[in-house]
């Protein structure tokens, strides 16, 4: 529900996708008026029934919002209830309101009547059973499961506990084989109770899905960008394909540095990677491990952490930063009340969910964002991601509540990102965290660090949503859920499980947004995203010189450009939005591809001779 972006399910939901004549078809099971000898329905009628269905909804959402993030920010028993409900009645509602819907499927009506009809059929992410025992339980279940997540703790043999922050620092810093596995293998102890509950809950969503006319929640899920479901898997195999090469090419440098400083017994050097030695705690970003993997030639980067802590930035001067970047570029600031009720820093005295997100609570200016910040480079990045949902949602508060929400979910992931992306030496010189920047001959470093962040991210953000949608449509039965699993995380990632796993575990619950049931694929999209949306971005602030040298920091037109196409929402294809900044309607790698290309011809060059592959 809530989440990384807005609230709950209903306007997450907010993407648009056009149906397929196999869902058309198979919605003729809810009787159309005209067969009831009822009066046949009309345009304005359709139009009407949007309007109506838009206004009961977002009365309903903005106390389920509320309560939702009363949960986040205060997990115990009431909340857990409370929130369950409120979410129930939401999206019980929003199913029945989609089923009436089916009464217009043959009406003839205006493009943005159809349009949102559409939208509101597919705007579940778990979609609620009619019968009432069955929804409340679903809703229990994925309230449980975010819960669980929340308060995961690992406790050695010696009693000491760690929650998930303090492991994730463990995971970043330490060059310590043992511990790293210990921390890995004890983070990994908190989802194995989760399994039977997710099994269930893929039941009850399947059978939600099924009512609305969905062969089942992966349908449902890949339905909502604007082409066949079918035909949008065809376009993530296309992207992965262009940038796999890349991939390949880091990933056979990595293993070869960790080879050489753990020892090739603990890294064989024909085989995956062992999952714990990359400095994340999923193997889904590698740039802790840049110290390993560097050239060996003397390369100045700046080490953003240092500087952050050298210039006494604390938790709320990061995100006054970050903020400063966005006014920068001509938005408005952040209200008062962002300020006021966002939760920056994690509470002592309770459990939180801590994993980053930014809501917005009332469409209209309760922005919030919800971080345990950590005073990191890492983590200042994750500010600019977290403000980029709450300028958008900023951005599209004027739209029809059906077109509130981004493009496709991939834009709203890849906003505060593009913004990071001018985050470069330039700029941090401007705003006085480095006092130098450093020479052309120093790139090869930059780059170095910022593909071990977003190349390697690539296939990670591929494969969570290939387990999931087949774990929807009943492929990979809940007796493989951990082995189907690891098969992807080896075939895209090249990464293996560094101990055996037990016939208990499940591994995938241990990733935030499988138990928080948040989808994935936005994130793959979001990384081929923000180089696209970049680099048309530093054309238009006419910036001179390399596009990863590139800071739109301070351009307005660039800013105006941006703004152009986020207050579209959702309101047209998201192709019409990529084309509005771009001038293109494809998802293309080539923008990433370019931007990393002289680290390729390195890595390349490093890796002759060495046997690449697993
Ligand atoms: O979940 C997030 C954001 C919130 S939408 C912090 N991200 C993914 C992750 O952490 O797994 C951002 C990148 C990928
Ligand atoms: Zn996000």
């Amino acid at each position: 529900m809530p989440r990384t972006k807005r609230r709950l399910t209903l306007t997450m939901l907010g993407m648009a996708a056009i149906l397929t004549g196999c869902q058309q078809d198979s919605k003729a099971e809810h009787p159309s008026p005209a067969t009831e000898q009822q009066k046949v329905p009309s345009a304005n009628d359709a139009k009407a029934f949007i309007q109506a269905a838009q206004t009961e909804i977002e009365k309903l959402q903005i106390p389920a919002s509320q309560a939702a993030w009363a949960y986040a920010t205060y997990i115990n028993q009431d909340t857990a209830a409370v929130s369950a409900y409120l979410g129930e009645k939401l999206s019980v509602r929003t199913a029945e309101l989609a089923k009436e819907a089916a009464q217009f499927n043959h009406v003839e009506v205006d493009a943005d009547t159809r349009r949102q009809l559409n939208l509101l059929l597919n705007s579940f992410v778990l979609a609620p059973p009619s019968q009432a025992d069955k929804s409340e339980r679903l809703a229990q279940i994925s309230s449980e499961l975010d819960g669980m997540y929340g308060k995961g703790k690992y406790c050695r043999e010696n009693g000491e506990c760690w929650d998930l922050g303090q492991m994730t620092a463990k995971m970043a810093r330490s060059r310590d084989n043992e511990l790293l596995l210990e921390v890995w293998n004890g983070w990994r102890q908190i989802s194995v109770p989760m399994k039977p509950l997710y099994e269930e809950m893929v039941g009850l969503a399947n059978e939600g899905a099924r009512e609305l006319g969905f062969a089942d929640t992966s349908e449902l899920w890949r339905g909502k960008y604007d082409m066949p479901a079918d035909e949008f898997a065809t376009e993530l195999d296309r992207t992965w394909n262009q940038v796999k090469p890349f991939y390949d090419a880091l990933h056979c440098h990595v293993r070869a540095k960790l080879g050489d400083y753990y020892g090739t017994d603990v890294v064989p050097q024909d085989k995956p990677i062992p999952a714990h030695l990359l400095g994340n705690m999923w193997a889904q970003s590698w740039g802790n491990i840049y110290d390993l993997v560097k050239p060996e030639r003397k390369m100045q980067v700046p080490d953003v952490t240092k500087a952050l802590k050298a210039q006494g930035y604390d938790e709320i001067k990061m995100v006054k930063q970050a903020e400063s970047f966005f006014t920068s570029l001509g938005f408005e600031p952040l209200p008062e009340t962002f300020w006021q009720r966002s939760q920056f820093v994690q509470p002592k005295d309770r459990d939180v969910i801590c994993h980053a997100s930014a809501w917005d609570i009332d469409d209209q200016d309760d922005l919030r964002i919800k971080m345990c910040i950590q005073k990191t480079g890492e983590e200042f990045n994750v500010i600019h991601h977290e403000l980029g949902h709450n300028f958008y949602q900023r951005a599209y508060k004027n739209q029809p509540l059906l077109y509130r929400g981004s493009a496709n979910d991939g834009f709203h992931e890849a906003i505060g990102d593009t913004i990071a992306l001018s985050i470069t030496p330039k700029y941090l010189k401007q705003i006085g965290l480095i006092d130098e920047i450093p020479d052309e001959s120093n790139d090869l470093g930059m780059l170095m660090q910022v593909a071990l962040d977003k190349i390697a991210f690539v296939p990670f953000g591929l494969m969570v949503d290939q387990w999931r949608w087949k774990v929807f449509s009943g492929e990979i039965k809940p007796q493989d859920y951990n082995k189907a699993w690891w098969e992807l995380r080896e075939k895209y990632q090249g990464v293996i499980a560094p101990v055996a796993r037990d016939e208990n575990a499940f591994d995938p619950g241990a990733k935030y947004h499988v138990p928080g049931n948040t989808p994935y694929t936005r994130y793959f999209l979001a990384h081929i995203l923000q180089f696209q949306f970049h680099k048309a971005l530093c054309e238009i602030a006419q910036d001179q010189g390399p596009v990863h040298r590139c800071s739109i920091y301070a351009s307005k037109e660039a800013g105006r450009a941006l703004n152009d196409m986020l207050e579209m929402g959702m309101s047209k294809p998201w192709q019409d939005a990529l084309e509005t900044l771009t001038g293109s309607r494809q998802l293309d790698a080539t923008a990433i591809l370019d931007y990393f290309a002289p680290l390729k011809a390195w890595l390349d060059e490093q890796n002759q001779g060495r046997q690449c592959g697993w």
